[in-house]
């Protein structure tokens, strides 16, 4: 018995030495010997049979080689644990010599950037940004705003129906039409509503059937034609530089009276007169005018008691002339050799 002990513990030595690769592998070398049906625990188990005599002495033995092969184990295990932790280190090393990778970061679209401007130099006096729904009733989109069903002005405004009482809106008013429902009647309003309109229109370089607008409104107790003017001259000069002039030329729109188209002396030229004004030395940039009786009635205002003025830009038209674009659907492309221009 005492030589199959020391054979069983020269074994169990041999393999732990050779047990160089990992730890799943002195692992098996444990329970070969010491796990519950390992080869020293199945000798302990035979030491019943041993006489009472010999018990005591070879239960010594077979204890210190336990011990030993348990010794011998836990050593090799840190060294091997050393040894993988090393092993790791060397393969994570990183090369603090290489290249950094470039990051892609993203940016603003040049609509997205123009419209920014245009809400910053509102919002510089006093305006809040009101936004509503794309998809409209006939009510808000047309009917509020004093365009009745047989109203001629609509041919102009030939949209994209959902149902006969339901459509994409044609201009952000309806915007403004719900916000004074919104409001304490006669309080006052001083808000502009940005956001995309549709017409069923062409698609070319100058024309497409969804752009983007913004629209203002102003309502208090006297506001006046000069309120309108001196408010598109501040926020013309702010878009375009302290040098450029206003002109105003009547015009007809249903929601407003008087109405007025807005000129801005050309961005180009300066005046001058060149192919972007088509040689006149102006750009047309706004249409304005003083809110109808019958709009501000409709949506519970009282003519008698307030009056107001009302705007609308596109603003594409702002961003090509900014940027001196001259294709419209280059905004629409989605190519990033076009876009990244604006980083
Ligand atoms: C309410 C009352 C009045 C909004 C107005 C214009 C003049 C105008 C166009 C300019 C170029 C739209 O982008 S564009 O095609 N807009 O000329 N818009 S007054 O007047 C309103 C709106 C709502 C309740």
């Amino acid at each position: 018995m005492e030589i199959q002990i020391q054979k069983l513990r020269q074994a169990a030595e041999d393999a732990i030495k050779s047990a160089t690769t990992n730890l799943k592998e002195l692992d098996d070398v444990r329970v070969k010997f010491l796990g519950k049906k390992g080869e020293l625990t199945t000798l302990l188990r035979g030491m019943s049979q041993l006489t009472a005599e010999d018990r005591p002495r070879i239960g010594k033995i077979v204890n210190e080689a336990r011990t030993q092969i348990e010794k011998l184990i836990a050593e090799k295990n840190a060294e091997l644990k050393e040894k993988e932790l090393q092993n790791k280190i060397a393969s994570e090393k990183i090369d603090v010599t290489l290249p950094g990778r470039k990051i892609h970061r993203g940016h603003l679209h040049p609509l997205t950037l123009t419209l920014n401007r245009v809400k910053d130099i509102f919002i510089q006096m006093g305006y809040t940004v009101e936004e509503g729904p794309e998809v409209e009733t006939d009510y808000y989109n047309f009917e509020a705003l004093n365009l009745p069903k047989d109203h001629p002005a609509r041919d102009t405004q030939d949209s994209f129906y959902i149902t006969e009482e339901i459509l994409l809106r044609t201009q952000t008013s309806p915007v403004q039409a719900r916000t004074m429902e919104g409001h304490e009647p006669n309080t006052p309003i001083r808000m502009i509503a940005p956001g995309r309109v549709y017409r069923r229109d062409d698609y070319d370089a100058s024309h497409s059937p969804m752009f983007t607008q913004v629209e203002g409104l102003v309502i208090d107790k006297g506001i006046s034609f000069a309120d309108l003017k001196g408010t598109l001259e501040l926020f013309l000069k702010q878009m375009f530089g302290s040098s450029a002039k206003i002109r105003l030329r009547p015009s007809f729109f249903p929601f407003t009276e008087p109405s007025t188209e807005v000129d801005v002396s050309c961005v180009m030229c300066h005046g001058e007169g060149c192919k972007v004004c088509k040689g006149s030395g102006w750009l047309e940039i706004l249409g304005a005018g003083m809110v109808h009786p019958q709009v501000l009635e409709m949506s519970g205002y009282d003519p008698s008691k307030v009056s107001g003025f009302a705007f609308g830009l596109g603003v594409e038209r702002i961003a090509m002339l900014s940027y001196g674009i001259d294709d419209l659907r280059l905004f629409y492309d989605n190519d990033v050799r076009f876009l990244n221009q604006f980083n």
